[in-house]
């Protein structure tokens, strides 16, 4: 539409002048809404982005590691009241094979014992003397408690180890 020979009755066009660059009051603000719409999106979303990442950031700390194809031995003796080695340290995706044997010569007595990893489901019961392998895949990194889950005397509850997933 040509506004330059489009007068209204009053004689005054304010809404619709055209500046010397051809741009319309009115387009000028409707530029400055998109504007400010604009910005409220970008806000909107960034917000969401960085929620977004947050939830990805607390999935990762609990993430389950898929098995890596390395296979880490250990020797694990059980005693009354302890295991040795006390601490067992291996790499998330792991398959962790323990050879556990209750030491049939335990000065403190040689009674049956029970291993216990809560993260990794091993909960296996230990006969003095038997060797008995317990197999597992460290899929979660962290510090495990490795208890005894046998009821074995009065240092029971202190037979603590420690898996470290790293
Ligand atoms: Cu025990």
């Amino acid at each position: 539409m040509n506004t330059s020979n489009d007068q209204p009755s009053n004689g005054v066009s304010i809404d619709n002048q055209t500046t010397s660059n051809g741009v319309s009051n009115t387009s000028k603000i409707v530029l400055a809404i998109v504007a400010v719409v604009l910005i409220g999106l970008g806000y909107v979303g960034l917000n969401k982005l960085n929620q977004g990442a947050k939830e990805r950031m607390a999935k990762a700390e609990q993430e389950i590691i898929k098995p890596n194809g390395i296979t880490k031995e250990f020797n694990v003796r059980s005693f009354s009241w302890g295991w040795s080695p006390e601490i067992i340290e291996v790499n998330a995706g792991d398959t962790v094979k323990l050879m556990v044997t209750v030491d049939p010569n335990d000065p403190k007595g040689a009674v049956d014992h029970g291993i216990g990893i809560d993260a990794f489901k091993v909960m296996t019961y230990l006969k003095v003397g038997v060797p008995t392998e317990v197999t597992f895949v460290a899929s979660k990194r962290g510090e495990f408690k490795i208890f005894c889950s046998v009821a074995c005397g009065e240092g029971h509850f202190a037979m603590n180890g420690k898996l470290i997933v790293k």
